[in-house]
């Protein structure tokens, strides 16, 4: 058994349907905990629009290999395409970090799978719903979530917003 931490990124088409239908497709994995649904303005070199950004806690057989494989199967669930790197896309499932059932992390290098990731700890839009679904969570190798966030600009921690849907307009 192993714990993963899922960090989930929708910028094109319906982006609360798919982070919602991907957090239920989780649910056969042993989703342990989900954040609600962030607003987050785009992160990187690209041009693109806001992402909704969640994230899952996922407990289950499989190792740090097993839950990229499954980030990957629900990409193409979301008919998620490769094209530009840090561009826009239906979908994007990141692992954050994996730990053993000795609480151990999971640590590599390889570019196919880099664990803990290494750009989570600077990235409001992973943090922030983090730590609101876990209070204790620690970034392996960098620290308490709390205390990284408060090393980022108060402006990006800012920027991240707990998202509403639209109220259906009145007849
Ligand atoms: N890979 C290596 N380690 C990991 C890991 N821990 N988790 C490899 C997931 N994948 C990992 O990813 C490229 C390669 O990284 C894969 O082959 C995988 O084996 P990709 O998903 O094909 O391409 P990408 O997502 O464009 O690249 P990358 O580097 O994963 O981009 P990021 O870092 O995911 O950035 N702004 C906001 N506000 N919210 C977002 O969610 N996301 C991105 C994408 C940019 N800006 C964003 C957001
Ligand atoms: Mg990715």
């Amino acid at each position: 058994m192993s714990t993963a931490v899922l960090s989930l990124g929708a910028n094109l088409g319906d982006r609360a349907a798919t982070l919602r239908s991907a957090l239920a497709a989780l649910s056969a994995d042993g989703l342990v905990a989900h954040s609600d649904l962030y607003e987050t303005p785009p992160w990187g070199p690209v041009e693109q629009p806001p992402y909704l950004n969640a994230i899952a806690v996922v407990r289950g057989g499989r190792d740090a290999r097993g839950w990229l494989e499954r980030a990957h199967e629900l990409e193409q669930a979301a008919g998620r395409t490769r094209e530009v790197r840090w561009g826009a896309r239906t979908l994007d499932v990141d692992v954050v970090t994996v730990s053993g059932d000795d609480g151990q992390p999971v640590r590599s290098d390889d570019p196919e799978l880099t664990l803990p990731h290494p750009r989570a700890h600077e990235r409001a839009f992973v943090l922030v719903p983090w730590l609101a679904v876990d209070p204790a969570a620690a970034l392996p190798g960098r620290g308490v979530v709390r205390d990284l966030l408060a090393l980022l600009d108060p402006a990006d921690v800012a920027a991240v917003v707990r998202w509403e849907p639209e109220p259906e307009p009145r007849p």
